[in-house]
């Protein structure tokens, strides 16, 4: 039997390193793409269809972020002896490249934890999440682009290699056997038929309405505001300001949309939504096409309470302020008396208990 010293090596480093890279990338990818349509403000084009678009791009990020962890573990595995060989430092360019290796590990570890502890709502960490993750991603990215450039030849030469020994074998198996199974407990997040195996999709089914809840109201402090007789909804055109009862929104034509809520975080959930889309209200106060809409919360507080809807999303007839979630008049705690729900958004852009609608 071979022992762990002979079974390591490139054979598997390069082939485990391979399937990594590409996790790695299409996750920096997704993760790239998701921060650019939550913060360019319509600058960077992202399609409104198909509804799902976000709901795919987000749970590949999750899930690719997932599978790095098995394959990044086994992968240093097949290279442990060499990381603390000696001397440390034999040339300028063998300096680099093991400079490049630690920061390459250290940055993966840090986005992996970072992102799992997110998906987790659990915020140990005194910094805001978006911005670190998405600087790290680029260390990540810079470091692996050094670390592959350098290994080029050795990887090329053990990628060649057809024959593989059995132990190597067993221990490729198993790496893809351990991502496998990484994949399917957190893939039940996105996708419906996997909920029951995802024991790490933490909220994919609960929830009022048969949807989750990021935020309820009373976390968000919506209070008596949202249930008062008194709610009103302004819809600011150029020059023209009126304002809506619960019952006008009611009376008006209706329009039904099944979208998904897609969470940053992951999950993503289907709904049937019903109310008035936010183009019939910019008519009533002749607001014209083609204009960014800005549109804020009842909530005071909160790094969520308003958002500004590009152009063509405003003007969108699937871009709807819902009054009704699932058949039922809409929970407090998902958004009543009304809330956005707009096709392929990242679910925190998605602003719920609404006071005010301005074209810009
Ligand atoms: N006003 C307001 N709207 C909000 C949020 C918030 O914190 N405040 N959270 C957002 C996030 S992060 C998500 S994923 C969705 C979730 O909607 P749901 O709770 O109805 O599923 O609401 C979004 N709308
Ligand atoms: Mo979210």
């Amino acid at each position: 039997m071979s022992d762990a010293k002979t079974v390591r090596g490139p054979a598997i480093a390069s082939r485990v390193g391979l399937l990594l890279g590409i996790a790695i990338t299409i996750c920096f990818v997704t993760g790239y793409l998701s921060f650019l349509i939550q913060h360019s403000h319509g600058w960077v084009p992202w399609p409104t269809r198909p509804v799902w678009l976000y709901s795919f791009t987000q749970g590949l990020h999750v899930i690719t972020g997932v599978a790095s962890i098995p394959l990044l573990l086994v992968k240093l595995w097949a290279v442990f002896p060499n990381l603390f060989q000696k001397p440390i430092i034999r040339s300028p360019l063998h300096a680099a490249e093991r400079g490049s290796i630690a920061v390459l590990v250290g940055a993966m570890i840090f986005e992996v934890v970072s992102g799992i502890l997110n998906a987790a709502q659990w915020y140990p960490w005194a910094f805001f999440f978006p911005p670190v993750h998405y600087a790290v991603a680029w260390v990540v990215v810079g470091a692996l682009l050094i670390h592959i450039g350098v290994k080029l030849p050795e990887i090329r030469t053990a990628l060649a290699e057809k024959e593989i020994d059995p132990a190597r074998r067993t221990v490729l198996r198993t790496a893809w056997l351990a991502t496998g199974i990484a994949v399917l407990v957190v893939a039940g997040q996105s996708v419906p038929v996997l909920r029951r195996v995802s024991v790490l999709a933490p909220r994919s089914g609960n929830g009022p309405q048969d949807l989750p809840i990021n935020r309820t109201a009373a976390a968000a402090d919506i209070g008596a505001a949202a249930q008062s007789p008194d709610y009103r909804l302004a819809v600011v055109g150029a020059g023209q300001e009126k304002s809506f009862s619960r019952i006008d929104l009611q009376l008006m034509a209706q329009t039904k949309a099944t979208l998904p809520i897609s969470c940053v975080e992951g999950w993503s959930a289907s709904a049937n939504w019903e109310g008035v889309t936010v183009r019939q209200l910019l008519d009533l106060v002749k607001a014209p096409q083609g204009r960014e809409v800005r549109v804020t919360s009842l909530e005071k507080n909160g790094l969520y309470r308003a958002t500004t809807l590009p152009a063509d999303v405003a003007d969108d007839p699937l871009t709807v302020v819902a009054l009704r979630l699932n058949g039922a008049v809409l929970d407090l705690d998902h958004g009543y008396p009304c809330r956005l729900i707009a096709p392929a958004r990242p679910g925190v852009l998605q602003t719920k208990w609404l006071s005010r609608i301005e074209v810009l």
